[in-house]
């Protein structure tokens, strides 16, 4: 396939210059047409986690040996950068272990160290700190990355394991911060364990439109018996009773509230079978629960705010695969694995003890991956983007039509004028129909044919 290689030249923070290589082209190996951009990352990442919304994605990453720096940058779409490696004003002394939640107005970052505190900072859009980094005097949950939701009025996080009570299997700890960090209110107990064999472990949490927060948690009974519940946070910290689902699972690995109000749970049965459903936000079963994936496991899901869901998975002999699924349970495709040849580094792997995938409204993907040598060289990060498109839809107005004629004709005729009336849009790829990498006149009589057969 032919690619369209862009030279983008980025001015880092210290004054260099370095740059990055981006490769955009069409791909459609998910089953659906999506325009991939892949950039090669030239520094050198370490514990990646992405946060992305509809607009960009946030990737923060911690410098090597041990966490002595965290940055953040913000991609667009077509991984063109806002801005670049924004360093976080905190005195990091030992690694921890970070999430990022996006808002409309920047992100917010969040990282347990191994010696105890939770801390945050906040990112807005132009890669100001929006707000200092604060302490939390909590003694979070150690060796796993907070679960996190944030808008744009303040953030959720949940954790196990607090002040004098380091066990974290005993309860299930909420922390509330405004989203401009400068009140700490009372970390809330949303679960203790009822018994010395009983673990409870929290898995996400929810911010819903009425202000309040809920939070997802498991009680592991026995090695086999296990039971979900969902308890909601009023605004002011009181608490609902928590609400036990009416779920048969053997482990329960994530969910979303969806912007429809529903939750969209995935969990998987003890054979390993992959399952979604939906819930009301009171924890009622909305529809049968549908089959994600049949035996052997999936290391990772993420889920859009309409519903898709991405499915992650690597066989760690340097293979990773995605599967995508719209909002209504279904395939787009078979498995994909969306990463570019690099022939000195044949092995792929991502670290998905972190968070390093998301996928946002529309079924947008973005994954940050690392390519292996089985030489001594070093590896290398990229991270790849996946925009699902309509093909000849040239107005961007998500359908083709009788209204993309003018577009095309302008395209083709006068470039600079095309993109100036529609920033953004690749016409070199949404209306290649002969697949020779750009939009010239051998693609008229198919753009031609395509009108006449209709949408
Ligand atoms: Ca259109
Ligand atoms: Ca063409």
């Amino acid at each position: 396939m032919t690619r369209i290689t862009l030279l983008i030249a980025l001015a880092l923070s210290a004054g260099t210059t370095v740059v990055a290589q981006v490769q955009r082209d069409v791909y459609l190996d998910a089953g659906i047409p999506m325009i991939r951009s892949d950039r090669e990352v030239l520094e050198p990442w370490y514990a990646v986690v992405l946060g992305a919304d509809d607009s960009s994605a946030f990737v923060s990453w911690a410098e090597l040996p041990s966490w002595g720096q965290v940055y953040v940058s913000r991609y667009w779409p077509d991984l063109d950068a806002e801005f670049l490696n924004v360093a976080i004003p905190y005195a990091f002394q030992d690694r921890g272990y970070s999430n990022i939640a996006v808002f409309d107005g920047g992100c917010v970052i969040c990282w347990c160290r191994i010696s105890g505190e939770l801390a945050c900072a906040v990112v807005d859009t132009g890669g100001a700190i929006a707000a200092d980094p604060l302490d939390l005097e909590i003694a979070a949950r150690k060796e796993r990355f907070p679960a996190m939701s944030a808008d744009s009025a303040g953030v959720s996080i949940t954790f196990s394991g607090g002040v004098g009570n380091p066990c974290s299997t005993c309860n299930v700890f909420l922390q509330q911060l405004p989203i401009d960090l400068d009140v700490v209110p009372s970390t809330l107990t949303i679960a203790t364990r009822s018994s010395s064999t009983e673990q409870v472990a929290d898995v996400c949490v929810f911010r819903a439109s009425d202000e309040r927060t809920g939070v997802l948690f498991v009680r592991r009974h026995t090695s086999t018996s296990r039971s979900a519940y969902l308890r909601w946070v009023a605004a002011d910290g009181s608490m609902e009773p928590a609400i036990q689902l009416p779920l048969v699972f053997h482990g329960v690995r994530t969910g979303r509230l969806l912007d429809s109000n529903e939750l969209l749970l995935i969990w998987s049965d003890p054979a390993g079978s992959f399952y979604s459903g939906m819930y009301s936000m009171s924890g009622v079963p909305l529809s049968a629960p549908r089959i994600l994936h049949e035996g052997g496991s999936v290391y990772g899901f993420a889920i859009s705010p309409d519903g898709w869901i991405l499915a992650a998975d690597e066989d760690f002999q340097g293979a990773i695969r995605f599967r995508l699924f719209r909002p209504d349970g279904s395939p787009t495709g078979d498995w994909f694995d969306p990463t570019t040849p690099d022939p000195d580094r044949p092995l792929r792997t991502m670290d998905l003890s972190v968070s390093p995938i998301a996928v946002t409204r529309g079924g947008t993907i973005w994954i940050a991956w690392l390519a292996r040598p089985t030489q001594p060289l070093d590896s290398r990060w990229h991270l790849t983007s996946l925009v699902p498109f309509t093909r000849g839809d040239l107005n961007g107005d998500g359908v083709f039509n009788n209204f993309d004629i003018d577009p095309f004709v302008l395209a083709l005729t006068d470039r600079p004028a095309y993109e100036a009336l529609y920033p953004g849009i690749a016409a070199d790829l949404v209306a290649d129909y002969d697949g020779d990498g750009t939009l010239n006149n051998f693609d008229i009589d198919p753009f031609v044919a395509a009108i006449v057969a209709g949408p």
